[in-house]
């Protein structure tokens, strides 16, 4: 990109004005990753003044049994295989019960499983609400939502309703993936589609249950899929604003049916930096220090990102696939980041309201 049309974008972005798809792309240029990652920061401190965010919470998976077998997904198994599992209500409380950190957010996705009826999805709620009253329960994703639907004969509000009240507060933001069709049909025939994903979102955020979007990047998309991608996620935000943040996954490679090589620092905090950008109507952009590593997503909070994520305690889906993040993080530990990147370490909870 000329010298001229560099400085043009960048006065247009700085004047805080929308650019063209083609535009945004050309954002994705290591030579622009200074200017881009001040103006992102900027945006952060315009929302959060010098504030970065983590969260004491847990993830569970209650089963990696999964009739869709995504293609990027190490996580997932079919029923039989070796490393299947699917725990009991019973294992799960007791998994939550025995953590050491009193987390305040609990974050559950799993596979969509062959034999299980909704009401098992259903109790899961129920009883983790029973036994946690003031926790907030983040709970499966779209691509679950919509498989409730199915083996439920139910649609989706009357799921989201149910649900909500059984104990749900909001949903994670997986299953999004990248919404392009012929980028989905490649990674993930059987998933939902890039519509269906949006209009699950909709209604969550319609029935009062906010939800978080994420994007998983760096495998087989091109630069025009993604920039769409967060621009589908920035028009339905300016119907619902429902959405609480918005999570970058950077693909993790390792056992996975598509293989292909570890996305780049560059590329992460370039990814970071113009999501900020495109997303100004999302309150947060989530540096997933899991899947990004610790330094990386450290060096985000300066890219944009006002928050670390948590302490995660257990995590699965990204390790299955070679993350070499370790699976839990002390609150001293995240507070440690935060501070060394020269920001205030503020605790939330599942709603970002501060913990104090
Ligand atoms: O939907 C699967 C992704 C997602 C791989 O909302 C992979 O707060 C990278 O959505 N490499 C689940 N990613 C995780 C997720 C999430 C995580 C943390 C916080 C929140 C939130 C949401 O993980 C899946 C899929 O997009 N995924 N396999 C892989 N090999
Ligand atoms: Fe199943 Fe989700 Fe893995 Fe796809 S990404 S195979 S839907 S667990």
């Amino acid at each position: 990109m000329s010298y001229k049309s560099k400085f043009h974008i960048l006065e247009k972005i700085r004047l805080a004005s929308s650019l063209s798809v083609e535009e945004y792309v050309k954002l994705y240029d290591p030579t622009l990753i200074h200017e881009l990652g001040a103006i992102a920061n900027e945006i952060a401190i315009s929302k959060h003044g010098e504030i970065a965010y983590y969260v004491l919470n847990r993830h569970i998976n209650p089963t990696n049994l999964c009739v869709n077998r995504c293609k990027f997904c190490a996580f997932s198994r079919s029923k039989g295989q070796a490393g299947a599992f699917e725990l009991t209500i019973e294992e799960i409380i007791d998994k939550l019960t025995s953590s050491q950190i009193p987390f305040t957010e609990l974050h559950i996705v799993g596979g969509l499983h062959p034999d299980w009826k909704f009401e098992h999805y259903l109790n899961i709620i129920k009883v983790v609400r029973l036994h946690f009253p003031n926790i907030a329960i983040k709970a499966y994703s779209a691509v679950e939502i919509d498989y409730m639907s199915k083996i439920a004969g139910m649609d989706i509000d009357h799921v989201i309703k149910s649900l909500k009240d059984a104990g749900l507060d909001m949903l994670p933001g997986g299953g999004a993936e990248i919404f392009e069709s012929k980028v989905r049909d490649k990674l993930c025939p059987e998933k939902i589609s890039g519509e269906r994903w949006l209009y699950i979102m909709q209604r969550a955020h319609i029935n009062g249950i906010l939800s978080n979007a994420t994007m998983l990047y760096g495998h087989i998309e091109n630069y025009i899929d993604r920039v769409n991608h967060m621009l589908k996620i920035r028009e339905l935000q300016d119907k619902t604003g429902g959405f609480q943040a918005f999570i970058p996954l950077s693909y993790q490679p390792i056992n996975t049916e598509i293989g292909g090589k570890w996305t780049s620092g560059i590329d992460d905090l370039l990814n970071i930096a113009i999501s900020r950008i495109i997303l100004d109507n999302v309150p947060h952009i989530k540096a997933y220090w899991i899947m990004l590593g610790e330094k990386i997503s450290q060096t985000a909070l300066l890219f944009g990102a006002d928050d670390l994520d948590g302490t995660i305690i257990e995590e699965k889906i990204s390790h299955s696939a070679g993350a070499s993040s370790s699976q839990s993080m002390t609150e001293d530990d995240l507070q440690w980041l935060i501070k060394k990147a020269g920001k205030k370490p503020v605790q939330r909870d599942g709603f970002y309201r501060i913990v104090e």
